[in-house]
């Protein structure tokens, strides 16, 4: 039997007069280097990309972000009770702006979504001595769609912190995002790789990758940056609209705005009374 969407146009096209989409709209690249990019995300469900970041801007980051974290621990194994997350960074700095809208990266979600897709978490993750692995998982996990499946989710992982074999890089299955509606089996296990890089580098994955944060067994706090994001039309992890202030957002950019939920999924998904959300953005 085969399965057909049969939809209207009238359901699929932009019908916004004032305000078209800006996808796409970032700083071009040479599409052949999202060519190779894609072609390895495609097949083993990952790539690091190495220094796309310097340490400086890493080291300015964490200055940052540092004083801003409110507890020092996690409250559940997956959150990591050696591990403190700073959520809503948004609201409070803009710091990590330029990392969530990077040209490359944006490329590269602009191959793997429908336009206007969205931001769906930003977090900064700081790894403490003696934290143990967190159990392995995938993030689009939550969206409830039989495996093997697209990708509805796609992630970054800044090092802000060198990640080492002993500090708690990341792990990750390679080619586990081909997988069916599994568990990792001890074989697999066995294929767990580390995302040793430098800091400033960036590890993008599928969110259908099987990974996890690693155990720290240094004696030095190990932090990340992370940007989660996913197709126009799913529901965010992170809820932007009530954590961050409308007067906060019109400062950001427009790739920024649109991340957040001000931009529609055709015709009119993510729409306030009836028109495009961006025009809460304007100056009344
Ligand atoms: O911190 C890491 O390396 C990964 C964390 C992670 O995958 C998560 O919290 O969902």
């Amino acid at each position: 039997m085969s399965h057909r969407i049969v939809t209207s146009e009238t359901i699929t096209s932009d019908l916004s007069g004032r305000y078209k989409s800006t996808a796409g709209s970032q700083g071009k690249l040479d599409p052949a280097l999202i060519d190779s990019v894609m072609e390895a995300v495609t097949r083993d469900g990952y790539i690091i990309l190495e220094n796309l970041f310097s340490p400086e801007e890493m080291d300015t980051l964490k200055a940052d972000v540092e004083p801003r974290f409110k507890h020092d621990t996690g409250r559940n194994n997956f959150e990591g009770l050696a591990t403190q997350r700073l959520y809503t960074m948004m609201a409070e700095t803009d710091i990590a702006n330029p990392i969530v809208e990077h040209a490359l990266i944006l490329g590269l979600l602009d191959r793997i979504f429908e336009p206007n897709y969205l931001l769906s978490q930003l977090q900064v993750i700081n790894i403490h001595p003696n934290e143990a692995a967190q159990p392995l998982h995938y993030d689009d996990g939550f969206y409830p769609w039989p495996r093997p499946r697209r990708a509805l989710g796609a992630a970054t992982i800044i090092a802000v912190d060198d990640f080492t074999e002993e500090n708690g890089a990341t792990v990750l299955i390679p080619q586990s995002h081909l997988w069916g509606d599994r568990m990792p089996t001890p074989d697999d296990k066995a294929k767990r790789i580390k995302a040793v890089m430098p800091k400033g580098s960036v590890l993008f994955f599928l969110g259908t990758l099987w990974h996890g944060g690693g155990n720290n067994q240094s004696d030095s706090p190990r932090m990340c940056l992370t940007a989660q994001y996913c197709a126009p039309f799913c529901r965010t992890q992170e809820n932007f609209s009530l954590s961050i202030p409308t007067t906060r957002v019109k400062t950001f950019s427009e790739n920024i705005q649109r991340l957040l939920g001000y931009s529609i999924h055709p015709p009119f998904m993510g729409m306030v009374e009836g028109k495009h959300p961006r025009r809460l953005l304007d100056d009344k």
